[in-house]
């Protein structure tokens, strides 16, 4: 018989509402269901992934059943087992490495937002490991924290058609990371006669295009930008005066502070027109009401990404641009059970927390940082993820694998993350995972990383369980669906997974809702709404109020900002306390190569540039969709791309190989075109060959040729919150005579697991 089932696309973070035709359990049409959230149709339309579904829920490339190693690790030899078997050995070797070396022994590595995290995070709070490796000191933290500190929460932009007037595009690229109504809402911006639209990127992306006003920064150089922005708006006496006076705290200091960067100052530092930086300070400063948003262009630069983030606070407080209509757009704490009481990071004992590897290194990025935070934020009743804020920093969790110090971490697991292609310095990742005794990943496929495990777990994945996507629970909105279908052959949840995992090792009350759906609708009980009726619109969302700082506290008097002074802090009294400065300042970039290797690569006739890595490109996902034949054929060949100015001083041409190299190693691209600054490169990340047999080391699917990680390095950090570089960084380039291996290789496949 044919249902009609809803469900849920989940090939990017926007969860699309789809309706599956099913017949005895199975899908056999899929197609998008407007009557739930995004509620638009022309999103899918211009999607190239959706068609993908039905194709991945049975690829023959899938993990079906749990997999167990036979040879040496790497080896590629498996053997199928039953889940009981699986789960009760993988249990009994955790147990025993953690009486061997107490729970801290076990870390565990996440990577973008393809998963609920909490399920994983909960088993690990219990288990009594506070080492989460994850992307967050570069993808999210940053923003989170200096947000927080600022402002006591976290803000989004509120563009609102025809009455907010600049919208700040800032180190994203939304044209290519994010199809969904937010980019359409960037195009109508920048078609809209009353709205200007400012794009900071060095390279000129499609975003950069559709904008009033591009301003090619010098990677790494925000920070001043955004200071002498401020600067700007001061001496032109576009401050908002009565809200400054208020709400805001170390004005006279800032005035002070900025007074340097002049826009000849920043021009020079950041490589722009002076008069560029004039007219983007009198569109934030002068408007109405001005958004801005900021990505990963300034969240993985290195040192400069806090103060980065703190200027771009202040900018966004002296114009008045927070939590007022159409500006930038304090969240409220969400309805529905917060993350982080899901996660039950609280259980962690304090010998537990004393393991945490970050306390000593990152002052902010570990549990006494989150606990100062805490103080602040529960003066308005809102707390932070635990676990994402005080996710353990890799650098010092490959250096305890590798090492042994300042104790021994001996085993992983790993849940939706590609490791070997993801983190910083392949070479590394894989000398420390090889010293592993235990290494469990949970994912679709035989992944390079998947390639070197004890145990290959076959997951879930969209239409086959539901979904709940929440922002960590620092907003007040969540989305998605039901599962259309029981997961295919012996695939289960990842939340499944570390159940019954959890059950095993004394878990048990931990772990009271018997499925994934059970659990969501738990914690959607606060806000009162059932599972079925989420399922209904697919969506969970309140707007927020605008300035909630003017709502009366407990004491009758306005509320205020949850910061150290009430007020929005300019100047920080909290950061100084760990360390950090009160005003931002920019931080050092990150040089990844030495003076020998540059005059050995100039000697072969090769430069010193600098190196962007990893901007977004549709259709992949970092290191996903690969395999697809059609986007292999209009996108066939990982990039490294420069301008045309640069290539042409270089003496190089579209399609030349080149290679590409720092200390920590190399990689092979083809050269590519495209329009941004001169001696940039901009380096394609994620790419291996998983159409290729995933016969282990040495090969591992194909991942050393043109991986930009090999490149890549976490050992130099920001200083409060660990982050390293994929942007701002340098790297040689030597043209090489010869094409890329994989032109040629033969595309067998034929791994059914
Ligand atoms: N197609 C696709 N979409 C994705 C993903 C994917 O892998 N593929 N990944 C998802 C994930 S995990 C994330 S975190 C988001 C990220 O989403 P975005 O933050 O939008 O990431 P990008 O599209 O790479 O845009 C970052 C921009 O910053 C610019 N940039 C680099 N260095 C600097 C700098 O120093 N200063 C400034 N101002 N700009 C700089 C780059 O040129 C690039 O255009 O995308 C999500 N969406
Ligand atoms: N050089 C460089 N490196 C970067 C970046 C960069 O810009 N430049 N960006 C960084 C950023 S922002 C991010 S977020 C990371 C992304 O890094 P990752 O998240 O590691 O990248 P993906 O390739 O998306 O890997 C996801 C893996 O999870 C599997 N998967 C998908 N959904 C599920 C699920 O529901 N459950 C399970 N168990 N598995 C699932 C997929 O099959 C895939 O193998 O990369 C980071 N690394
Ligand atoms: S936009 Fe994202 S969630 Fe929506 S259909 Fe496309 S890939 Fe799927
Ligand atoms: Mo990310």
């Amino acid at each position: 018989m044919l249902e009609e089932k809803r469900t849920n696309c989940h090939f990017c973070g926007y969860c699309c509402a789809f309706i599956a035709s099913v017949e005895d359990g199975r899908v056999v049409d899929l197609r998008p269901d407007p009557t739930r959230y995004p509620y638009d149709e022309r999103i899918l339309a211009g999607c190239r992934r959706w068609r993908m579904n039905l194709d991945v829920l049975d690829s023959p490339r899938r993990v079906n059943y749990p997999l167990r190693r036979t040879g040496d690790r790497g080896s590629g030899t498996w053997e199928r087992v039953s889940w009981d078997d699986a789960l009760d050995d993988i249990a009994a070797r955790l147990q025993k490495l953690a009486d061997q070396y107490g729970p801290a022994t076990l870390a565990s590595a996440i990577g973008g937002p393809h998963a609920s995290f909490w399920p994983l995070h909960r088993f690990m709070s219990l288990f009594g490991s506070p080492n989460n490796m994850g992307i967050g000191q570069i993808c999210w933290n940053p923003r989170i924290w200096m947000d927080t500190i600022t402002f006591g929460w976290t803000i989004e932009a509120d563009i609102i058609m025809g009455y907010t007037e600049t919208v700040f595009i800032w180190g994203t690229n939304p044209a290519q990371s994010d199809n969904s109504a937010f980019w359409r809402t960037l195009l109508a911006v920048s078609k809209a006669d009353d709205m200007t639209l400012v794009v900071v990127d060095p390279r000129r992306t499609q975003t950069a295009a559709a904008a009033d006003l591009w301003l090619p920064v010098r990677p790494g150089t925000d920070c001043t930008l955004a200071l002498g922005l401020v600067h700007e708006i001061i001496e032109e006496g576009l401050v908002d005066q009565e809200f400054v006076h208020d709400w805001c705290h170390g004005y006279d200091e800032l005035i002070e502070h900025v007074k340097p960067y002049t826009p000849e100052f920043v021009g020079r530092v950041c490589g722009l027109d002076p008069a560029d930086v004039v007219r983007a300070a009198q569109l934030f400063g002068a408007a109405r009401a001005a958004a801005l948003v900021s990505g990963r262009g300034i969240d993985q630069t290195g040192e400069s990404v806090a103060p980065t983030h703190r200027a771009i606070c202040c900018l966004r407080a002296i114009t008045g641009n927070v939590d007022r209509p159409g500006s930038c757009l304090m969240t409220e704490r969400s309805d529905f059970t917060p993350e982080v009481d899901f996660e039950m990071s609280d259980a962690l004992t304090p010998e537990q927390r004393a393991t945490c590897l970050n306390t000593a290194h990152t002052p902010l990025q570990c549990f006494q940082g989150y606990d100062l935070v805490r103080e602040q934020t529960e003066k308005l009743g809102r707390r932070l993820p635990m676990r994402y804020m005080t996710s353990a920093l890799p650098d010092l969790v490959l250096t305890a694998m590798e090492t042994g110090e300042p104790y021994r971490v001996s085993a992983l697991i790993v849940n939706a993350t590609n490791p070997l292609l993801t983190y910083a310095d392949t070479h590394r990742v894989y000398r420390a995972f090889m010293k592993l005794d235990l290494i469990v990943v949970l994912d679709y496929y035989l992944t390079p990383t998947a390639q070197i495990a004890d145990y290959v777990l076959p997951i879930a994945g969209a239409i086959e369980r539901p979904i709940f996507q929440i922002h960590g629970g620092v907003a007040n909105v969540g989305y998605g669906g039901p599962a259309a279908v029981e997961p295919y052959y012996e695939r289960k949840t990842d939340y499944d997974v570390f159940r019954e995992l959890g059950l095993r090792l004394g878990q048990a009350d931990a772990w009271p809702d018997a499925t994934l759906a059970d659990a969501f609708a738990r914690e959607l009980e606060p806000a009162g709404m059932s599972w079925d009726e989420y399922c209904q619109t697919g969506i969970y969302y309140r707007q927020p109020a605008y300035e909630k700082f003017l709502e009366p506290g407990p004491d009758g008097s306005p509320q205020g900002f949850a910061t150290t002074t009430g007020k929005i802090e300019l100047a920080s009294e909290l950061l100084p306390k760990l360390g950090g400065q009160r005003l931002p300042e920019q931080g050092r970039r990150m040089r990844l190569c030495s003076d020998e290797l540059i005059a050995c690569a100039e000697q072969a006739g090769g430069v010193h540039l600098d190196m962007i890595t990893g901007s977004r490109k549709q259709p992949y996902n970092a290191s996903m969709y690969l395999e697809n034949p059609a986007f292999r054929k209009k996108s066939p060949h990982p990039l490294a791309e420069v301008s045309a100015a640069t290539a042409k001083r270089l003496g190089l041409e579209a399609g030349d190989t080149v290679e590409l190299a720092t200390d920590q190693g190399s990689a092979r691209f083809v050269l590519g075109i495209a329009r941004m600054r001169d001696d940039l490169v901009n380096v394609d990340y994620g790419w291996w060959h998983p159409e290729w047999n995933p016969d282990g080391a040495p090969r591992l699917g194909g991942m050393w040729e043109s991986n930009v990680n090999c490149l890549t390095s976490c050992a130099q950090q920001e200083p409060l919150i660990g982050t390293w570089a994929y942007n701002a960084i340098d790297c040689v380039m030597t043209k090489v005579d010869e094409p890329l291996s994989y032109d040629k290789e033969p595309y067998p496949v034929d791994n059914a697991h």
